[in-house]
């Protein structure tokens, strides 16, 4: 196996039940069962992707939607590269929550060690594509959503149907590097 130069690590942050467990099972393991989807505490893994011919690996941070949430709220946002802000395009409230509770979250607690502000790579996704019938958000307010918070794009997935799943967490780290080269390249 070969070691990656890279290891950004990536937090995923949404509402309770909007797939962030699914869309890591399925980008992972390409899998997608209901057994595996009770989240404890905060879960970790890894997966090593190619972006621009170069060797990345992400580590992606998954948290349950406990309330002790607070207590490891801190550790899990520290020195985030990388954040994917998932809603459920059957639950508008989910997209409302991404720009109320969890983007607040990122700028306040996505800090280095330090405690100095870090500028989070971040893509919003939203999730359950498969659930056309159901689908409650409109493009033009995810896009509204998109643009408030500046992320680098929006994309709709599907961690049943493996819709967009790669993509969104290639996009994600290829637009990562490429902000880091052409800041070093400065
Ligand atoms: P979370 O980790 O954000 O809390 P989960 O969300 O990954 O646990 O998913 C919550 C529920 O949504 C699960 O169903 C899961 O199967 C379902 N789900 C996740 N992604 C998709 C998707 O892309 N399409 C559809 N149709 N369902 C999805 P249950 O029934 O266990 O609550
Ligand atoms: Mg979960």
């Amino acid at each position: 196996m070969y070691k990656s130069a890279y290891i950004l690590k990536t937090v995923l942050l949404g509402d309770a039940g909007v797939g962030k467990t699914s869309l890591v099972q399925r980008f992972v393991h390409d899998r997608f069962e209901k057994q595996y989807l009770l989240t404890v505490g905060l879960d970790v893994s890894t997966k090593v992707v190619t972006v621009n011919s170069k060797r990345v690996t992400l580590s992606l941070h998954d948290i349950g939607g406990q309330k002790r949430f607070q207590d490891i709220r801190s550790t899990f946002f520290r020195g985030a590269q990388l954040a994917l802000l998932v809603y459920d395009l059957t639950r508008p409230k989910t997209l409302e929550n991404i720009q109320s509770v969890w983007y607040p979250q990122l700028k306040k607690y996505a800090v280095t060690a330090r405690g100095e502000p870090i500028n989070t790579v971040s893509i919003l996704v939203g999730n359950k594509a498969d659930l056309i019938d159901y689908i409650a958000v409109s493009p033009a307010e995810a896009k509204e959503v998109a643009e408030n918070i500046g992320v680098i794009d929006h994309i709709i997935t599907s961690a049943k149907t493996n819709k967009n799943v790669d993509e969104a967490f290639t996009r994600l780290a290829t637009a990562y590097l490429e902000q880091y080269f052409s800041k070093i390249n400065k």
